[in-house]
């Protein structure tokens, strides 16, 4: 194609919108020129101070400190449901979905007021203090937002681990940040599975010296084991406090940290992204109210789960402190059917649908009447997150779920900005199916080539990095400030690196190309290749492996591990269970590998160094195009390999 086609604006979206392209233009260069006066502004009318801050911005990427608002104190719960309280108490905060369709409760903004004050006499009851760490697995329930509203209450600080991790997972997450408490529920329900929850987490706190307290939400009727003097009920013990109040928010610094939320990188364990109060707060309410332009009566469908931070921002987050109403989605997108979403929207009236290209693929690929038996008339807004939209799926999502009628926002961030950073604008941004488009307002994005020099102009592809720092983003790796500064800030000196390859093309628009480093994007869920690669060794089969993404026509990336068994051991089918089988056990099952190869050696250079380029090629079929072998210690293994993936593959491995 030699060039994309265009979406205009369309009219239904500019006739009452916050932001059409003149504003956007406006206050983008505004932002620019004058960063801290846009912010200090932004600052003092979205969110509610009980002291005033002195000092906008206090910066320096080369050691790595960023500090916003500093003087200023603040609640996050006061602002995310007690100054709602006078003019939208009787307005639905949350709507929650359950795994059974038409099982569905809501909280108004009076009901979660009382939900998480009486929460948050529970948890001081059990000793919980500001600045305590507690550790949230949960599946989607009310009770998941209600915990973590009040810890921001007391001012501890939250760390949800998706209900999918395993135990060996949520052991090393609570170690890491050494959490006193631990929330979790006997049972999880996911589609027609039931998920021990209170089981792996007993496995994991044998193991947690610090956990004092194991609170324990009955999700379902199936009993548990509980441990005298450390579990506790969590309805019963909030019965047992009735009558007791002591949930007053604390006054936090603006700089206070707010949670911890894990995230896989390019080398090592899984990083502990340090989020704080004021900065975070006020990017979630900002990205949200202006990326999904925000309307009194929206019903936001989110359909990310509150483990990742796409929930922690746009679930929870961004729309209560907007005073919006949000729908919490317990179930997944194909139980009983695939017409499952669509459900949820036309029962509750979702005003606004977003969600991940994977699971647009993948519905995609059920056929349109999973759609079309349901109406989709409530929806004005859709949007994207996780990854790369490839345009089939763009298209599907905007002719078939949109109807032709509804903006798409193609929204591009990460754990570690804390919420949108390059993304059309409903009322203002013409799209192009698979571009993130254009930043937002405050944010400076640059591309640079491999040393860092700037590409100026359009047209250009390289690294994407940002100049400038804005309130949302991560202010350290918590307990490992020196990590955080090598990760994000030293390949390229003076600049916050994003690990994403990006175009900006002939109009100025930024196409995200994907990983440039050793992450890998499985589903929108994000794995580094050392992880997986340590856990399939765990599996004592394997002497040595190399992990690959290779293309997967619905999870965007698979995973393909290359293996060295031991010399003893069989390259066989339970050799390949076993191994698989490990890696669902130490990191979960999205890490599953896709295939399973069991080579003689790997592509080394001279000094030891895994080509992955040289697998990346095979893993993606282009047996010709591994490109220059003559570094390798021993080139001829790559012959092997593809001699032997090629079998591989022709057997239907
Ligand atoms: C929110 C989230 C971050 C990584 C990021 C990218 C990829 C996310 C898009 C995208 C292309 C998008 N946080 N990514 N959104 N790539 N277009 N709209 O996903 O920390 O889990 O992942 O995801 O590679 O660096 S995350």
């Amino acid at each position: 194609m030699s060039h994309n086609p265009i979406f205009p604006v369309p009219s239904q979206a500019l006739t009452r919108t916050r932001m059409n392209s003149s504003q956007y233009a406006e206050s983008y260069a505004q932002s620019i020129a004058n960063p801290e006066e846009f912010w200090a502004a932004q600052a003092r009318e979205l969110l509610s101070w009980r002291a005033p801050f002195q000092n906008t911005l206090d910066w320096n990427f080369h050691t790595a400190t960023i500090k916003w608002f500093e003087g200023g104190k603040l609640n996050v719960s006061e602002n995310c449901i007690d100054r709602h309280l006078e003019l939208r108490g009787d307005k639905v905060a949350l709507i929650w979905e359950g795994n059974e369709p038409g099982d569905t409760k809501s909280l108004t903004y009076r009901e979660l007021h009382r939900a998480v004050c009486e929460t948050t006499t529970l948890l001081r009851s059990l000793g919980v203090k500001k600045g305590d760490r507690v550790a949230i697995y949960l599946p989607m329930i009310l009770e998941a937002a209600v915990c973590m509203l009040a810890c921001t209450r007391i001012g501890a600080i939250h760390t949800v681990v998706f209900a999918g991790f395993s135990a060996e997972a949520l052991r090393d997450r609570i170690n890491d940040c050494s959490c006193s408490i631990l929330i979790t529920a006997n049972e999880g329900l996911r589609g027609p599975k039931t998920v021990p929850l209170k089981t792996t987490a007993d496995q994991a706190v044998s193991e947690c010296p610090t956990v004092r307290h194991v609170l324990v939400v009955k999700r379902t009727e199936t009993p548990c084991p509980m441990q005298d003097d450390r579990d506790v009920w969590y309805h019963e013990s909030l019965n047992s406090i009735a009558g007791s109040d002591n949930s007053a928010a604390e006054p936090m610094d603006s700089e206070d940290p707010l949670f911890i939320l894990y995230t896989s990188g390019s080398t090592g364990k899984p990083k502990g992204v340090l989020h704080t109060t004021a900065g975070y707060l006020l990017y979630a309410t900002h990205t949200f109210r202006y990326v999904f332009d925000l309307q009194e009566d929206d019903v936001h469908f989110c359909t990310a789960d509150i483990g990742w931070i796409t929930g922690h921002s746009y679930v929870l987050y961004g729309p209560l402190a907007n005073g919006a109403t949000s729908l919490m989605f317990e179930s997944i997108p194909t139980y009983p059917d695939a017409g499952r979403y669509w459900d949820v929207v036309e029962r509750h009236k979702a005003t606004i649908v977003y969600t991940a290209p994977t699971a647009i693929r993948a519905l995609a690929k059920e056929g349109d009447h999973f759609v079309t038996r349901y109406s989709r008339s409530s929806v004005r807004l859709l949007g994207t997150v996780g990854e790369p939209i490839n345009p089939d799926a763009w298209l599907w999502y905007h002719s078939v779920v949109g109807e032709g009628r509804c903006p798409i926002v193609d929204t591009w961030w990460q754990t570690e900005t804390g919420g949108v950073m390059i993304s059309p604008l409903p009322g203002a941004t013409p799209t192009k199916p698979g571009s993130a488009t254009r930043p937002l307002v405050g944010v400076q994005p640059m591309i640079v080539d491999e040393q860092g020099q700037e590409l100026f102009g359009n047209d250009v592809t390289g690294r994407l990095c940002i100049r400038f720092p804005w309130p949302g983003m991560m202010r350290s790796v918590y307990g490992d400030h020196e990590r955080f500064r090598q990760t994000y800030f030293s390949t390229f000196p003076g600049l916050y690196f994003t690990g994403d390859g990006c175009r900006r093309d002939e109009d100025g628009y930024y196409w995200i190309t994907g990983r440039v480093d050793d992450v890998l994007n499985v589903a929108g869920h994000r794995l580094g290749t050392a992880e997986v690669e340590s856990a399939i060794v765990r599996s004592g089969a394997v002497a040595e492996a190399a992990v690959v993404g290779v293309p997967h026509d619905v999870k965007g990336q698979g995973i393909a591990a290359f293996c060295v068994l031991h010399a003893e051991v069989l390259p066989d089918a339970g050799t390949k269970m076993k191994i698989l089988a490990t890696v669902r056990e130490v990191i979960s099952p999205i890490a599953t590998p896709d295939h399973v190869w069991f080579v003689a050696g790997l592509p080394k250079t001279r000094s030891g160094k895994i080509m992955r380029r040289i697998l990346r090629k095979i893993g993606e079929g282009e047996y010709g195009a591994v490109g220059d072998v003559s570094t390798l210690a021993d080139p001829s293994v790559v012959a092997d390999i593809v001699s032997l993936v090629q079998a591989a593959r022709l057997s239907k491995d």
